[in-house]
């Protein structure tokens, strides 16, 4: 059982104008999806360093391809859970609230989450590296292996929209991503090890401009330090009572 709440939480978030919040594959690891890292992460395999990135994939485009494909099928086959939920629920109880996510499995926007900025792309999308073309699931073409680009004379390799290590952010999502955090009066860090920059340079620049710093994290990671409160436990239990808590108190 989690300890209640502490007050200052409360009187923080009754009292904020703007809540951003930032999160990880933690907060989709009650859904069923895995975490990269750590000791509850599936792809112990391989280090996502390993895959994530577009050498592994001209190396190994089938096996970087199976990768995605396999957390597709997962992706599909789970539901947004209570943190996703009540993040949900956040956004229409609070007059300015932007979520930030590093994740690409679009369950915020599932859970009904409708300001959400995505760092680093979305499974769902996929595009040619050759002419640029747009894929999404329906429209992939399926050969097994990794598809290639059908628009006349192409044939070019597709891969995920997903931002990978050496890649810049889109610039949009990162400038929303850095005005959000900028202006918060609250920060949220949630299920993330915030170990992959820029995205983990958002919860300090936050507080750097005066937020107060919320970690919601089963584990100590290296922002617990800074963080004003660190509310130790499961997305899954501590969202939902963090906004019942701001929907009582309003
Ligand atoms: C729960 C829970 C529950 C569990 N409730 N919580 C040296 C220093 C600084 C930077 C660099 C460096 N060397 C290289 C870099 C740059 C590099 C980087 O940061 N590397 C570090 C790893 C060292 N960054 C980049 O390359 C980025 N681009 C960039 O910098 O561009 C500039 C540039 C351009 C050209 C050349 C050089 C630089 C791009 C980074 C892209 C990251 N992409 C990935 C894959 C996306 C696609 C995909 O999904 O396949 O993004 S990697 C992977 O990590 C994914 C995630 O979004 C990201 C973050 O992981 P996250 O979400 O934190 O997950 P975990 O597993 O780490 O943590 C889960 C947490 O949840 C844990 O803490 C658990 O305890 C917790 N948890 N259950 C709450 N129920
Ligand atoms: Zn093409």
């Amino acid at each position: 059982m989690n300890s209640p709440l502490p007050e200052t939480l409360l009187s923080r978030l009754l009292g904020a104008e703007r809540i951003t919040v930032f999160t990880g594959a933690g907060v989709s690891a009650e859904s069923g999806v895995p975490t990269f890292r750590g000791n509850e992460g599936l792809w112990k395999k391989f280090k996502p360093e390993e895959l994530a990135n577009l050498s592994a994939f001209m190396k190994n485009p089938d096996l970087v391809w199976e990768w995605y494909e396999a957390r597709r099928r997962i992706i599909g086959s789970v539901q947004p859970n209570a943190g996703h939920r009540a993040l949900a629920d956040m956004e229409r109880l609070v007059s300015s609230c932007t979520l930030i996510t590093q994740n690409v499995d679009n369950l915020h926007r599932r859970a009904g989450s409708r300001n959400v900025v995505e760092l680093h792309g979305n499974i769902e999308r996929n595009y040619c590296l050759a002419c640029g073309a747009v894929y999404t699931g329906a429209d992939l073409p399926h050969t097994g292996g990794v598809p290639r680009c059908s628009r006349a004379g192409c044939n070019g390799l597709i891969r995920p929209d997903v931002v990978w290590f050496g890649e810049m952010l889109p610039e949009d999502e990162w400038e929303g991503a850095v005005r959000a955090s900028a202006s918060a009066d609250v920060f949220f860090s949630v299920g993330t090890s915030a170990v992959v920059y820029p995205a983990a340079s958002l919860p300090m620049m936050a507080k750097q401009q005066g937020a107060w710093l919320v970690e919601i994290n089963p584990e100590q990671t290296t922002l617990t330090p800074s963080a004003d409160l660190f509310l130790q436990g499961l997305s899954g239990e501590l969202l939902p009572s963090s906004v019942n808590a701001l929907k009582e108190g309003r």
